[in-house]
């Protein structure tokens, strides 16, 4: 494989889409050793089909807003690749969404979902529509809109979404009401719906919960624990919640959150009644941290920062790609953090990895440490093909030995000669194995 060649033509034919070429490039980088040991895969041109999604659907959502304003939106699915199952992924309304976002997160999803051993092929959806200030009439006839155009496209057994940034259980729960109507059956065909209708219990935890457990197996593997360490996360939406939950269940100390205002340091430990009040921040739909301050007076509000100056013990991005440039990283690196895990998808720039990697840090990609929550949506998809559902208990445990099973898969493909693991090559050949061997076991297609 000629890694520039691969590249400079992706790069032709995709002017511009520079997250969806980061994301690609860090593949490449990582799986090129094992490709060439592979020439079956260069001449069924394997990596060529693997980086071009199988299909792209663009569509102009129309709305009417509450003054009664008609509104147009962009919407758009990425049916990245199925070679392992149907096509999986989350739907993440943002007015950052464009095209190179929604390529970079299928392509990653592809071999998130891989790792997960779990049936499901990768995609992503979303539209540029921004919730920030929405009423829940908006938000619902947005949700009717888009799921009217897309649809077709859908279906247990074909393409299945889920949430992401700025969809939860509500978006989620308008969409599936109107494809259900559409398609008049009740196969559930989204993931992180209400517990009332299909859901399964611990989906809403699942992204947090799931990095908290590999976050464990990583430092188990340096004989440490969680138990006393200091934590800065960001973002304060569901993933944010998920892991300061289960980082404080677990003895941890969580002392910040953030969001696009800014961020909080709260040296008392985000804990007990603090954490409710995340989802309560995350509910009035103003995408502030700042109140949190006023509540909690012991804590301060850092505005415009980011809360990678604070010396921690751990770090876990949680809000967006890219969140931790390369300055980050130094000064991370410098107040001596111990562990780096990307909760986000790719919440790290390749400075920031390089600085990491370098430094001998241990840091774990986002498509291992996040996939608990496509797992556990994928659990979510057996109990409705099953018609049942399963108990907390069941679901939790389930999630705990596919994230051991993930780490696992890391260390065997990510370990180098003097110990260091390097996790984020380990999880890019698993995840590219499991997608390229599916890919030639069913012929040229
Ligand atoms: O990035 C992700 O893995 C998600 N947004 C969840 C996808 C899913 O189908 O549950």
């Amino acid at each position: 494989m000629n890694i520039n060649t691969i590249l400079s033509n992706l790069e032709a034919k995709h002017p511009g889409e520079k997250e969806y070429l980061q994301a690609v490039k860090e593949v490449l980088i990582c799986v090129e050793d094992v490709y060439n040991q592979h020439p079956e895969f260069e001449k069924a041109k394997i990596i060529e089909r693997m980086v071009e999604p199988d299909r792209i659907v663009t569509f102009r959502v129309t709305w009417v807003d509450d003054k009664g304003e008609v509104q147009n939106n962009i919407g758009y699915r990425v049916q990245f690749n199925n070679a392992i199952g149907p096509y999986k992924g989350g739907i993440r309304f943002h007015a950052s969404v464009n095209l190179s976002i929604l390529k970079f997160l299928g392509f990653e999803q592809t071999f998130k979902n891989a790792l997960t051993t779990l049936p499901m092929g990768g995609a992503k959806g979303g539209s540029d529509f921004s919730p920030r200030g929405k009423s829940d009439a908006e938000i619902m006839r947005f949700c009717q809109a888009f799921i009217l155009c897309l649809w077709k496209n859908l279906g247990p057994d074909r393409d299945v979404p889920a949430g992401d940034i700025g969809v939860g259980g509500r978006e989620v729960g308008y969409m599936y009401g109107m494809y259900k109507k559409l398609v008049n059956e009740c196969t559930g065909t989204f993931t992180g719906k209400g517990l009332d209708f299909g859901g399964s219990l611990i989906r809403p935890e699942a992204t947090g919960f799931g990095a908290l457990y590999f976050v464990q197996s990583m430092l188990a593997e340096k004989g440490d624990t969680i138990k006393g360490k200091t934590v800065a996360v960001s973002g304060f939406g569901n993933v944010a919640w998920g892991a300061t939950l289960k980082a404080t269940e677990l003895g941890a100390k969580v002392v910040t959150i953030s969001g696009p205002d800014g961020y909080i340091y709260d040296p008392d430990g985000i804990s007990g009644d603090k954490i409710d009040y995340m989802l309560y921040l995350r509910a009035t739909g103003e995408d502030i941290v700042a109140p949190y301050a006023e509540k909690y007076p012991n804590a301060t509000f850092f505005p415009g920062k980011k809360p990678w100056e604070q010396k921690v013990d751990i770090a876990l991005p949680c809000a967006t790609q890219n969140e931790v440039d390369g300055e980050d990283a130094k000064k991370l690196v410098a107040n001596g953090v111990e562990l780096v895990a990307e909760v986000s998808n790719m919440g790290c720039t390749p400075e920031a990895i390089d600085t990491f990697i370098e430094s001998k840090t241990t840091y774990a990609p986002g498509k291992a440490v996040n996939a608990g929550g496509v797992a556990t949506s994928g659990l979510e998809m057996s109990q409705n093909a099953e018609h049942l559902q399963w108990s907390a208990e069941e679901v939790d445990d389930r999630l705990h030995a596919i994230m051991k099973n993930i780490h696992t898969q890391c260390v065997k493909h990510g370990t180098e000669e003097d110990g260091y693991i390097n996790y984020m090559k380990g999880a890019n050949i698993a995840g590219f194995m499991k997608v390229a061997n599916a890919m030639m076991g069913q012929g040229i297609i």
